[in-house]
């Protein structure tokens, strides 16, 4: 299904049997470039798709052309090389943490969010493996359950089936059981030595989770900063983030959730430039991409967190019905007294929601041409 999608991005009729052959082609196959942009980087060496994978010399390119054109043409032979490896298109997430941390509440949360109410979950036998479907490209992720007996047999028996080939690592610590952090301490430093092993380094989310917001502020202060400095000693050498969470503020969740999967994607970068580009022409100040289960897709920078916990319940809170159905568009004010505005956006097969703030013309759709620009990416390539 990909790889008809990527005929969209090329100049070609038809797509080659053999996949790889087209990274020795030349890059004037590439879709989003004129004639004078293939010269600028024809003579900057740039010659075959190939070579566009690992640019060298980027900054000094970057005088002679427009960024958003480059980073499309980039993209575009990043996504054939993705297609071209025998390694599975999916991208696997490995959740990992205690028994009793929060794991499962936290992945049926993400994966159910109009359904699911947490509860008493039961504690997880083993691997319980669930299915995330992002246009196209399957997320699989692996909920390891974390009583002692199975965590010895991911880290023992077992290590290459359960952390081999992971694209993103998420480890849940219960913030309210401080006795329990030097065990999940660690256990994590069993992972990372497994990691290491294997020569993996996926993108690490450190959830400190049962950061509820009735809980004792101060407490939660205080064991962030420990869990953060321990934390990162552990996993030093690998890119990771640190976000209080809790399924009180679902939203928390979310925010951190987006943020790992953004880090699977090959289109991220220019998701972000395009944005960025809109929002400089719009006079806004924030301007975030959002799929129909709340989760951000890019966003440009200067994150403004009230409004993306807002925009969340709104788009979650729209598949309830809140967001009238004939209208594409609302204005609403925050609680701090500014006004954002969140805009639907319907292709063929998914719904999207644009959220800015600020803007010189509350009115303008921007949706429509935004989307014309990212709409060969995001239907298909967004992971
Ligand atoms: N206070 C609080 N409890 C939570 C939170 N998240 C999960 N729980 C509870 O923690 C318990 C263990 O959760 P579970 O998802 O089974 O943990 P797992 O063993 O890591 O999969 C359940 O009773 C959940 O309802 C949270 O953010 N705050
Ligand atoms: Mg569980």
């Amino acid at each position: 299904m990909s790889h008809s999608k990527l005929l969209n991005l090329l100049n070609l009729s038809t797509l080659p049997s053999d996949l790889p052959k087209l990274l020795e082609e030349p890059i004037t196959l590439l879709k989003g470039a004129d004639e004078k942009d293939y010269q600028i980087l024809q003579k900057n060496g740039l010659k075959k798709i190939k070579d566009l994978i690992e640019i060298k010399n980027l900054e000094k390119i970057r005088q002679d052309i427009d960024m958003i054109t480059l980073e499309k043409l980039v993209t575009t032979a990043r996504i054939i090389k993705s297609l071209s490896q025998e390694e599975p298109l999916g991208k696997k997430v490995v959740i990992a943490g205690l028994d009793a941390a929060g794991k499962t509440t936290i992945i049926r949360t993400i994966l159910e969010p109009l359904t699911y109410k947490p509860g008493n979950e039961k504690p997880t036998p083993g691997v319980d493996n669930k299915q995330l479907d992002l246009f196209g490209f399957d997320v699989n992720i692996w909920d390891l359950g974390g009583q002692a007996i199975f965590r010895s047999e991911y880290t023992e028996k077992d290590p290459e089936r359960h952390f081999g080939f992971t694209n993103l690592f998420i480890y849940v610590i219960d913030i309210q059981a401080p006795k329990r952090f030097k065990e999940a301490f660690e256990y994590l430093k069993r992972i990372v030595a497994i990691f290491k092993h294997l020569e993996e380094e996926p993108y690490c989310l450190i959830l400190i989770h049962k950061s509820d917001p009735d809980y004792n502020q101060k407490d939660i202060k205080k064991r962030t900063s420990e869990i953060i400095e321990e934390a990162k000693k552990i996993l030093s050498g690998f890119n990771l983030s640190f976000h209080n969470t809790s399924i009180y503020d679902r939203g928390s969740l979310f925010l951190a959730f987006s943020r790992g999967i953004r880090e699977l994607s090959l289109v991220k970068q220019l998701l972000i430039g395009i944005l960025t580009t809109f929002l400089e022409k719009i006079k806004a100040t924030y301007l975030g991409l959002y799929n129909k289960t709340g989760i951000c897709l890019a966003e440009t920078m200067a994150i403004d967190e009230l409004l993306k916990n807002f925009t969340i319940n709104v788009i979650l809170g729209e598949e309830l019905g809140i967001f009238p159905a004939e209208a594409s568009k609302l204005i609403l004010s925050l609680k701090d007294g500014t006004f954002c505005i969140i805009e639907r956006i319907d292709l063929e097969r998914e719904r999207f929601y644009l959220a800015w703030k600020g803007g010189e013309n509350p009115e303008a759709l921007i949706g429509p041409p935004l989307i014309e620009e990212i709409k060969p990416w995001i239907t298909n390539f967004l992971v």
